[in-house]
């Protein structure tokens, strides 16, 4: 399938075959998409292991890490020229850092700022037709609705984005 592409921001490459068993589990699920041949570009991964690395080597995904992207303060980037015109970008909240966003299950420490994972959704929106997105991996806080916030303003913001790419 090559009329489109998955732009993803996570924590996690969720290349694995399958995860306690699961095919469809949530570490399984990019691996599915690259099963499908359809074109991937991963921002801010900062945990995986060795079978996601092979993975990525023998599906031809493309990346910029983490620790690639956060110390250097990166907002911008240029999507490979045979990437498709049209992308479906998947933010998974724990892509961003643990101190912007803690209210997931699975949180890891160097991830990327608030102000740089709309940037660098802005960056692929200047290059791309964005032909939809969601917002995953949201785990409210009980008694603490500044995330709750947190989480309906960066899809605001990601919509806000695409509007006026328009
Ligand atoms: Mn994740």
């Amino acid at each position: 399938m090559d009329n489109f592409g998955v732009v993803q921001i996570d924590a996690h490459a969720d290349l694995r075959e399958a995860y306690e068993g699961n095919p469809y589990s949530h570490a399984s699920v990019m691996k599915r998409i690259v099963d499908c041949d359809i074109p991937l570009f991963q921002l801010g991964v900062r945990a995986f292991c060795e079978e996601e690395q092979r993975t990525r080597e023998q599906c031809g995904v493309y990346y910029l890490d983490a620790e690639e992207l956060v110390p250097d303060g990166i907002t911008d980037f240029t999507l490979p020229d045979d990437f498709p015109e049209q992308v479906f970008f998947t933010v998974d909240v724990d892509g961003l850092d643990p101190s912007v966003f803690p209210s997931t299950g699975t949180p890891v420490p160097g991830g990327l700022g608030w102000y740089q994972t709309l940037s660098l959704f802005a960056s692929v929106a200047r290059q791309r037709r964005i032909i939809g997105f969601d917002v995953m991996e949201f785990a409210p806080i009980a008694n603490f609705h500044a995330y709750e916030f947190s989480a309906a303003l960066l899809t605001y913001k990601l919509l806000g984005i695409i509007a006026r790419q328009g």
